[in-house]
């Protein structure tokens, strides 16, 4: 064995440097996860949400022959914004989503941490060029519907099939194959269910193994605010300067936020607790309500939310790591919000969709007999499971860390992060933007490589064993 070329068994930074010897896409993975896959499928997938959009281009570039079914009489997502953190970036501009990008998305210098009732800021993690220069990827913002209008045009043009007004009320995952509403079955080599948190699919696939992701005890108003009322109040227009990311933080109470629509909307996601059914909300009273629940905050953050003219009340639900995403067959499984509800604390639930579609299709295009589905899928399934059940703690984690109460635990947490608000070294923060060793597994991890890694570690065992 090439001791000297071999991967550390140890944490170290030492090899740092050898990332910038040349450009990423350069690199041995990313030509290898270019390749057009040796068998092509004909794969269904089941929703035209973030996930299934992400999972049919990923799929489509390869040369797999796909088709999507979506319930929705028309394409399209709520008006809100999301997050694109580096990881996610990176692969979607390797797709080519770059010039159905250009003028809609928006690159935060940084993100700030807040004190709930002063504002001041406690917590600071620079994105600009901090994220670029480490991660190879820029992290953006966007509003929903721009997201998914590039996502669904992109698929368009590389050839996926869209069929909307399509509910599926039925699945085979024998065959496999689903039965829509107006009675016509679609049968294909594989079927991938990205059918959202209320999955269809998982229920069937998991059996009395399924577990409904839960109530966590919070809810969110999501909302916007048109960017000139906030730059003609000499009190707010700082929050808009650089196109920075904000959160202030308090008692069980958080507000993030930050610019969408190519700078001209103000978005906000304010999580605060709630325990009640969702079925006894009422959306007419979720304006009032929302102001209530940050009475007393920061005057210029309650100033932004007297601005707002409506907004939407959001269950917070989280899955727990399930027993397994591909059916008893190998031929369908489960991917997105579906596999692995989370808390958006991390702002990771798209990201880990799109990571799913591009993990999926990279290991079905590495396999070069259609007897590797299954344990491709399998291998798929297991790094998955890890990633993404990993993601789902990440955010319950933000959820204890932001929601302190004003007392000795608020204290020492903002002394943690202190040193990165002054400019000084640290080696830990309780900021998960910037925390080294959270960053470097969060926002350094390469989807792609490490399902490959799983998958070339299986096939050697396997020809060991052959061997042997
Ligand atoms: C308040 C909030 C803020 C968030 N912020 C971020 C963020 O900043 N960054 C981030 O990465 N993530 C964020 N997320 C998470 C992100 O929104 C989700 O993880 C992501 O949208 C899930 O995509 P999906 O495709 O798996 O599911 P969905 O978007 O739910 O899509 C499922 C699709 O399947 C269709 N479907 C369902 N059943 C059927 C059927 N029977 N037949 C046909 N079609 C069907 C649905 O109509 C839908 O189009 C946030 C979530 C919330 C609630
Ligand atoms: C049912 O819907 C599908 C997809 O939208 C379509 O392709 C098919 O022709 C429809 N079948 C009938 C019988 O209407
Ligand atoms: C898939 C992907 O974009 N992976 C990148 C994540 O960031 C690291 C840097 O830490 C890159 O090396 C990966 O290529």
């Amino acid at each position: 064995m090439d001791i000297t070329n071999s991967t550390p068994t140890y944490p170290t930074r030492s090899l740092q440097f050898l990332k910038r010897v040349d450009s990423p896409s350069k690199g041995a993975y990313v030509s290898k996860t270019k390749e057009p896959a040796k068998v092509k499928f004909k794969v269904i997938i089941a929703g035209a949400g973030l996930g299934g959009l992400a999972t049919a281009i990923a799929l489509a570039l390869r040369g797999h022959q796909v088709t999507i079914f979506e319930q929705a009489k028309e394409l399209g997502e709520v008006g809100a914004g999301i997050q694109i953190p580096s990881n996610s970036s990176r692969l979607l501009l390797k797709w080519g989503l770059g010039p159905h990008f250009e003028g809609k998305v928006v690159q935060p210098e940084g993100m700030s941490f807040r004190r709930w009732q002063s504002g001041k800021r406690i917590g600071y993690t620079k994105l600009v060029p901090d994220f670029q220069e480490k991660f190879n990827a820029p992290y953006y913002v966007i509003h929903r519907a721009h997201f998914h209008e590039a996502m669904h045009k992109r698929a368009l043009e590389v050839g996926v099939e869209i069929e909307v007004d399509s509910k599926i009320v039925d699945y085979d995952f024998d065959r496999p194959s689903l039965t829509l509403e107006n009675g016509s079955v679609h049968a294909a080599d594989l079927i991938v269910a990205a059918d959202g948190v209320k999955s269809l699919a998982r229920g069937i696939i998991l059996g009395d193994k399924d577990q409904l992701p839960r109530m966590t005890g919070f809810a969110a108003y999501r909302a916007t605010v048109p960017v000139e009322k906030m730059q003609a109040d000499p009190d707010l227009a700082w929050i808009l300067e650089n196109n920075g990311l904000h959160c202030w933080i308090g008692d069980l109470r958080h507000v993030m936020s930050y610019t969408i629509a190519g700078g001209k909307s103000f978005n906000m996601v304010l999580s605060h607790p709630e325990k009640s059914d969702p079925s006894t909300w009422r959306q007419e009273t979720a304006l009032e309500d929302m102001k209530q629940q940050f009475q007393g905050w920061d005057f210029r953050l309650t100033r932004v939310i007297d601005m707002v003219k409506s907004t939407i009340k959001w269950p917070l639900f989280t899955g727990y790591p399930l027993d397994h995403w591909v059916a008893p067959s190998g031929k369908a499984l489960i991917i997105g919000d579906a596999a692995h509800a989370m808390l958006p604390y991390m702002s990771q639930g798209a990201a880990m969709a799109v990571e799913d579609g591009s993990a999926l299709a990279t290991i079905l295009s590495t396999i070069t007999s259609k007897e590797d589905l299954v344990p491709a899928l399998r291998i798929f399934e297991h790094v998955r499971r890890t990633r993404t059940s990993q993601m789902q703690h990440a955010s319950l984690i933000n959820g204890r860390i932001w929601h302190y109460a004003d007392g000795p635990e608020q204290r020492a947490r903002d002394e943690g992060m202190r040193p990165e608000v002054e400019g000084r070294q640290f080696v830990e923060s309780p900021n998960q933007w910037s925390d080294p060793v959270t960053q470097e597994w969060c926002y350094g991890y390469d989807a792609d490589a490490v399902v490959l890694e799983a998958w070339e570690e299986w096939l050697r065992k396997r020809d060991s064993e052959t061997i042997g």
